[in-house]
């Protein structure tokens, strides 16, 4: 079995789901029905853009298992994406859907042309540690060996305001 941590991300509403809100709980209700283990799912928060974009984000996180290995993960949470309306094409950070990212994996690292986990930019975003925090604070980043809850403390004690 696979743990993964995955990071949730929505800015933009859908005719049916509704807000971006209302898109994550889908999103993980999705997970479930494709018969990924939920351990723990993050309150959806809202946070500040990043980049571009103007807009609010709804931000969640999830502790899940599953037999799927990091790729096979990465074809089901872009097949979702896309079933959620997300367009892969055109500008990078333009407003979404719905953006689902594997930040941490219990096998530890992954590099390829397609999948980089953990995830590049998380130790940066505090709108990926702030839920990840809550669903498994002790989790330990391979390439720091520090836990995500030090990473968010550390993050989050800097001059510059959260995001
Ligand atoms: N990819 C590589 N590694 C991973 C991984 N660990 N998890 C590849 C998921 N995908 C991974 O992603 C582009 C390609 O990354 C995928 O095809 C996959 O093969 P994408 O989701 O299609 O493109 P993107 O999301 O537009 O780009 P990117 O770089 O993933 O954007 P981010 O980093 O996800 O940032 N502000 C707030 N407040 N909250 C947000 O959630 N999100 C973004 C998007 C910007 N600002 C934000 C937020
Ligand atoms: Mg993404």
């Amino acid at each position: 079995m696979n743990r993964y941590v995955i990071a949730l991300g929505s800015n933009q509403r859908h005719a049916r789901h509704g807000s971006p809100q209302a898109i994550l709980r889908a999103a993980l209700a999705e997970l479930d029905a494709q018969g990924v283990t939920m351990h723990s799912a993050s309150p959806i928060l809202r946070s500040r853009p990043l980049g571009p974009s103007l807009r609010e984000y709804a931000n969640g996180a999830a502790l899940i298992e599953t037999v799927l290995e990091p790729l096979q993960l990465l074809d089901l949470l872009q097949d979702i994406e896309t079933r959620f309306g997300r367009r892969r094409r055109g500008q990078r950070w333009r407003a979404r859907t719905l953006d689902l990212d594997i930040v941490l994996w219990s096998g530890g690292g992954w590099a390829d042309d397609r999948l980089t986990v953990p995830h590049p930019e998380f130790r940066k975003r505090a709108f990926v540690l702030r839920p990840a925090v809550s669903v498994t604070p002790g989790w330990r980043d391979p390439l720091t060996g520090l836990t995500i809850k030090h990473l968010f403390a550390r993050l989050t004690r800097r001059a510059a305001p959260p995001r």
